[in-house]
């Protein structure tokens, strides 16, 4: 009976020194082809955030995949009416990064500072993004025109007076005002 029972403990006790094994060969080759897949794309900014009237920023696009061959990445902006990069950038054969410049986009609208994304993509890598902000230079000045009306002889008279603005804005404008 106790022999038995022995026997019975040895032979799970191997069982499950054996599962383990086997599992861990199966991992083994899980990590090895999820690795070979891991090959990358990554951007640097430098610049926090640029203005749209001639603002100029240095970008740094890396693999991690070795040096060798030319690498052709494809660059974009996600906001091309803020800012605007290079269709492509080539990381030559013997270097991992290239660089490129990304150029803020003018135009003459009264806006707050825009988020852009920029990203790099090549077949066979997972792409990458960074962020950078494109800041306003535009201004408007408010102006309140004139009002005229006839008294009349009794009560109340309501006098509009025209508010505007000398350029195109964006966001939401709010006029505090006293008489
Ligand atoms: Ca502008
Ligand atoms: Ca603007």
């Amino acid at each position: 009976m106790l022999r038995q029972l022995l026997q019975q403990l040895t032979s799970k006790r191997i069982k499950r020194l054996r599962s383990p094994r086997r599992r861990w060969r199966g991992l083994r080759v899980e990590s090895l082809e999820e690795r070979a897949l891991l090959a990358s794309l990554t951007i640097s900014i430098t610049e926090a955030s640029i203005s749209e009237n001639g603002g100029v920023a240095n970008a740094i696009v890396t693999r991690d995949s070795g040096t060798s061959g030319d690498l052709v990445v494809a660059l974009a902006s996600d906001d091309k009416g803020e800012a605007v990069v290079p269709l492509t950038v080539t990381i030559p054969d013997g270097q991992d990064a290239a660089s490129f410049v990304i150029t803020g986009v003018d135009e003459a609208i009264v806006d707050g500072p825009h988020k852009v994304t920029i990203s790099a993509s090549a077949a066979g890598f997972d792409p990458g993004s960074d962020t950078i902000d494109i800041t306003n230079d535009d201004r408007a000045t408010l102006s309140v025109g004139d009002a005229t009306v006839m008294e009349g002889n009794e009560g109340t008279t309501t006098l509009s007076f025209p508010v505007t603005l000398s350029a195109a804005v964006d966001v939401d404008v709010s006029v505090d005002y006293i008489t």
